[in-house]
């Protein structure tokens, strides 16, 4: 049986990282995996938590620069790896994360090369070689994103952002996706029980390939 493996759901807003985080974790328990459990970034540690509000929140007149929302999402980050997922791989458990660092490079990193290169700086000087096993990327168009999350009754700081914002951040992803082996692309504007299949099937795969 397969050990302790980081597996990581990324996309934007309303591509179905949470509910494809629950199905992940339901698919390994089918595979008889039982030691599992799902994260979320920015978050997941009370004091993650915390920072996860803070960014989250709009501050009059005080607009939280790129380099502190940045430093943010490492301070949360850091303290999520290094105190839960580190600790509970280690032990043998899976751990299933709703968003790791390439949503750094996506959000963050889409403002410029010089905030890419600081983020390739704070993942090294912090995580060194550590990277999940496996990526997800939920692809959804931006306008899908928008349809989806419009349905809420308000909006956070981020998701404030324009479809132009959006289109960049879903571009960081897929440079990023298609840069890294461990990735597999999900066709997420799908209706939510054919995403599934397409997870499980392609989730069964790694495994068998893995093994
Ligand atoms: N952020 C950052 O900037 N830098 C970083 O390094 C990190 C994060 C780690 C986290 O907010 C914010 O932090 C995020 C990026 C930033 N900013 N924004 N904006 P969050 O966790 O609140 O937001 P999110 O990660 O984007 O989650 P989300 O908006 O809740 O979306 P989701 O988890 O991908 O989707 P969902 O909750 O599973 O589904 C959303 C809705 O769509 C729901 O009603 C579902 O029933 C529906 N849905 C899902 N799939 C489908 C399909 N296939 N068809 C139809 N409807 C669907």
């Amino acid at each position: 049986m397969m050990r302790n493996k980081f597996i990581v759901v990324e996309g934007i807003e309303g591509s179905g990282k949470t509910t494809a985080v629950m199905h992940i974790k339901n698919i390994l328990m089918d595979f008889g995996i039982r030691n599992v459990i799902s994260v979320r970034e920015p978050g997941s540690t009370a004091l993650a938590e915390e920072i996860r509000c803070l960014v989250k929140k709009k501050f009059n007149n005080d607009l939280i620069t790129i380099n502190t929302e940045l430093l943010l999402m490492y301070a949360a980050r850091t303290q999520l790896i290094e105190s839960i997922v580190k600790p509970r791989l280690k032990k043998g458990d899976w751990v299933i994360g709703d968003r790791h660092y390439f949503s750094s490079y996506a959000y963050q990193g889409t403002f410029s090369k010089s905030i890419k290169k600081k983020i390739s700086i704070l993942q090294s000087m912090f995580f060194g070689s550590f990277k999940p096993n496996l990526t997800f990327f939920l692809n959804i168009s931006p306008y899908t994103s928008m349809k989806r999350i419009k349905k809420r009754t308000s909006l956070d700081r981020i998701e404030m952002n324009n479809i132009d914002f959006f289109s960049k951040v879903r571009l960081e992803y897929l440079k990023l996706v298609n840069k890294h082996s461990n990735c597999i692309i999900i066709d997420a504007e799908k209706k939510k029980n054919e995403v599934h299949k397409e997870i499980k099937t392609k989730l069964y795969t790694w495994i068998k390939n893995y093994e």
